[in-house]
């Protein structure tokens, strides 16, 4: 199919199952929103509660008051779609300093066990491309993806319109 870049023709994992996706994901890579918050050593652990319903904590070193760097634990709530894969994610901060907000949250691919590729679009544009958004690579493995990952990945990056624009996040054991 052509790559137009329309955000509403962004395809996201079929069947994805909330179940199999939680548990602890290591950020690898990010591409940066405006406004960037998360910096590294970010990791985010997925729960399914007793009523179906996902949320997700992540901590990791952030930025604050465009200077101020600091580690910090957030929270999210995740609010079904008709899609599957596709989620609204309300955030907050342990404490009332750190970012709060609204995004999107849409899961483009997985394999339950090594990579999960996120994305969120903040603002379309008025042309239905994407503005203002981010993106994280995910890996189960606090080292990286597996080489044989890398290549669906970097297909998934030029999919979503990102390829080129992400940088890598890394893990110092020390968040
Ligand atoms: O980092 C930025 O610049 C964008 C703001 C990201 C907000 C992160 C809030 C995390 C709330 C807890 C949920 C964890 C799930 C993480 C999965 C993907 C990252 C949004």
């Amino acid at each position: 199919w052509a790559q137009d870049c329309q955000v509403s023709n962004i395809q996201v994992m079929q069947n994805f199952d909330r179940s199999r996706y939680t548990g602890r994901w290591y950020a690898v890579a990010k591409k940066d929103p405006v406004g960037l918050f998360l910096l590294d050593n970010v990791v985010a652990q997925f729960s399914v509660d007793e009523s179906g319903k996902m949320t997700a904590t992540a901590h990791g070193r952030v930025i604050i008051l465009n200077n101020w760097e600091m580690c910090a634990n957030m929270f999210g709530t995740f609010e079904d779609t008709p899609d599957p894969a596709k989620f609204k994610m309300r955030y907050w901060g342990a404490a009332s300093y750190l970012q709060t907000g609204n995004d999107d949250h849409w899961v483009i691919d997985t394999d339950y066990d090594n990579y999960a590729i996120h994305y969120s679009c903040r603002e379309v544009d008025l042309d239905g491309t994407c503005l203002d958004g981010y993106s994280f690579i995910f890996s189960r493995h606090p080292t990286g993806l597996r080489p044989e990952d890398q290549k669906i990945v970097t297909n998934k990056k030029k999919e979503i319109c990102f390829l080129g624009k992400y940088r890598r996040v890394g893990h110092t054991g020390k968040s």
